[in-house]
């Protein structure tokens, strides 16, 4: 690996335990890899340059877990943590694994199924702030539907502002330092999922009783699945001031969610996807990607390592384009001055 494209800490890359760690289990096939000690990726993701580690709550604590072993595994992790110089930036609560969520979470048609669910985040909250998070992701991955009648789409919108409302209150009452980004998708694992693109999430927080506390994370595949162009939806984000995490990985067109490593599949949306993100955008550099399942471990941390590489790659070709002469006179400069073109609420053109 050339230096210049060496990983350190101030590019903010971050990773999730379930990305490294994913056994390459898939609808069709088991597991071709055995389950990783987080503590070991906690480790390995420091040692190849990454500054941030995230995680499911059932990532670190497995569901079912006694109180003694929760605050054992809890205790351990920080230490690797700490002893890493890795940070925890984000954290998210897993409503899709176990059986009991197959209707969903905050919008499962059963009142004790979403009272689960309310209590197993605001629990989750609780860690993530234990360990220094600021920003809670929230994809509602089985909120949604495959029979038409099988959900009251104006209710179950209704039950989620209710939850995200709940949620609001209860972190405002904590004195927590803590903002929620909503995670859109548009399928997979349910036919059709609620907030299915970073403009329905945009749409629907503008209706919560604390906005200003709920922004989106949105993941590049998700939105290629729908046939979108990733930059363009990233780039209104940041517009509306609520681009609050994101989620880095490859995808090719609009198929299955395939989570490749961050720079394959779309190359040119990954470039443009690059530049914006450097003009403006300051948050995690967050990969949720999958070590392809015909890997093993080394190909695991090669890949990871990939991703990495890959945006460093980019951000050197977007800063050259931005550097050429001939683009400088091309593009007429961005009205809200050098550093804000792109950045969080920059007036439009003409303004
Ligand atoms: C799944 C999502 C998921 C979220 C976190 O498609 O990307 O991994 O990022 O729950
Ligand atoms: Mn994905
Ligand atoms: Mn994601």
């Amino acid at each position: 690996m050339t230096e210049r494209f060496t990983p350190t800490p101030e590019d903010k890359f971050s990773f999730g335990l379930w990305t490294v760690g994913w056994q390459g289990r898939d609808p069709f096939g088991d597991a071709t890899r055995a389950a990783i000690d987080p503590v070991d990726s906690v480790q390995r993701l420091a040692e190849l340059g990454a500054w941030g580690v995230t995680f499911h709550d059932d990532d670190l604590i497995p569901l079912g877990s006694s109180e003694t072993e929760r605050e054992a595994i809890v205790k351990r992790f920080r230490q690797a943590v700490d002893a890493s110089g890795l940070v925890v930036p984000m954290v998210t609560t897993n409503l899709f694994t176990h059986p009991v969520f197959k209707d969903g979470g905050f919008t499962a048609n059963d009142r004790d199924v979403r009272r689960y669910a309310l209590r197993k985040t605001l629990r989750n909250i609780d860690l993530a702030v234990e360990l220094g998070a600021t920003t809670f992701v929230a994809w509602g991955g089985r909120e949604g539907a495959e029979s038409g009648a099988a959900k009251d789409v104006r209710l179950a919108l209704h039950r989620m502002k209710e939850a995200f409302d709940l949620l609001g209150e209860y972190v405002t009452e904590q004195g927590y330092d803590l903002r929620f980004a909503i995670e859109p998708k548009p399928n997979e694992p349910r036919g059709d999922i609620l907030l299915p693109t970073i403009g329905h999430a945009l749409a629907f927080i503008e209706r919560l009783e604390r906005p200003e506390l709920v922004g989106v994370n949105p993941e590049t595949g998700h939105e290629q699945m729908a046939g979108l162009n990733f930059p363009h939806g990233i780039a209104q984000a940041m517009w509306a001031g609520k681009l609050f995490h994101i989620d880095l990985n490859g995808q090719s067109g609009i198929k299955y969610d395939q989570d490749l490593r961050f720079g394959a599949g779309d190359l040119r949306q990954a470039f443009w996807l690059v530049d914006l993100l450097e003009s403006g955008y300051e948050g995690p550099r967050h990969f949720d990607f999958k070590p392809p399942r015909t890997e093993d471990y080394d190909g695991v941390w090669a890949s990871a390592a990939g991703c990495m590489r890959n945006y460093l790659i980019l951000k050197e070709r977007a800063a050259a384009f931005r550097a050429d002469p001939e683009v400088r006179a091309a593009l007429p400069p961005w009205p809200g001055g050098s550093c804000s073109r792109g950045g969080s609420r920059a007036s439009p053109p003409g303004r």
